[in-house]
């Protein structure tokens, strides 16, 4: 496969994408904020709440990782936009273009409200923690049906918290580095044969909750390991409260608007 989209590439994610991915793929970035296609990229603006506008950035394409959307905790309004009708248009521009494959963004927080506790395998039924991981979990379910219905080739990625080193206790569990990330997303686009399966966006992490197997069975094998910054973030960690402590989703049980689990429900950083 050669011919990748590239949805909310300007954002945090979708650059450390862009330069993993960077020569592999002939890659269309899009995304309704400018920015500037790198050698061998081709920047298309879209706007993903309007389906002419998906149906232009999906023509000639054989596989779509789509990031675009609202990545954190929001009101109704921006999440049903930009996460449940922007994926649907994803999903149904891919049919009526007759992309192969997708791979779909999803998150832990479509998951968030499992306990610690409890430890998940890609079997886990969503427990959203917010509306955001509720828009998730809409899109896994949406791309069930579009593979169960149209042979769709789906791929969702629960991702935990993709950055250069975990930043902190929570993240020391859910943590994926970006060569991770573009590991799982390029076995995503290569597997010979996926019809729709789910796994979890994780490096090789100690304190996982998760139970990352099916990423294994597909030729997953992570590179790097959170443990590694395990006694240095440790060493200044102040536990939340007691909800943001007890479930996989941290401060997203809380979070109203502008989820920022770096933030308390307040918006004071913590
Ligand atoms: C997500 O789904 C967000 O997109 C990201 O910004 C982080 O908040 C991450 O979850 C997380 O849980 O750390």
């Amino acid at each position: 496969m050669k011919k990748v989209l590239l949805t909310g590439a300007a954002g945090e994610v979708g650059g450390h994408l862009r330069r993993e991915l960077a020569g592999r793929y002939e890659l269309r970035v899009s995304d309704v904020k400018p920015l500037t296609a790198g050698p061998g990229e081709q920047f298309v603006a879209a706007d993903i709440t309007n389906l002419a506008d998906v149906l232009r950035i999906c023509d000639g394409i054989e596989g779509i990782i789509h990031l675009g959307g609202f990545s954190v905790e929001g009101s109704w309004d921006t999440i049903h936009a930009a996460n449940i009708v922007g994926c649907y248009n994803l999903f149904e521009a891919a049919r009526q273009k007759g992309v192969k494959r997708v791979l779909f963004a999803s998150s832990n927080h479509a998951v968030g409200f499992y306990p610690r506790s409890q430890r998940i395998d890609h079997t886990a039924i969503p427990k959203p923690d917010s509306r955001y991981g509720v828009s998730k979990a809409f899109g896994e379910s949406l791309g069930s049906l579009y593979a169960d219905k149209y042979g769709l080739e789906v791929f969702c990625i629960r991702i935990g918290n993709v950055k250069e080193r975990p930043v902190d206790a929570r993240r020391l569990a859910i943590w994926i580095s970006p060569r991770d990330i573009a590991q799982l997303m390029t076995i995503g686009l290569e597997h010979p044969s996926i019809h729709f399966e789910i796994v979890y966006g994780m490096s090789d992490n100690k304190r996982a909750w998760w139970d990352n197997s099916n990423a294994a069975r597909l030729g997953y094998k992570p590179q790097d390991r959170s443990e590694d910054y395990a006694a240095e973030i440790m060493a200044k960690h102040k536990p939340g409260d007691e909800r943001t402590e007890m479930y996989q989703g941290g401060g997203f049980v809380h979070a109203e608007t502008g989820g920022d689990p770096n933030k308390d429900a307040t918006g004071k950083p913590i």
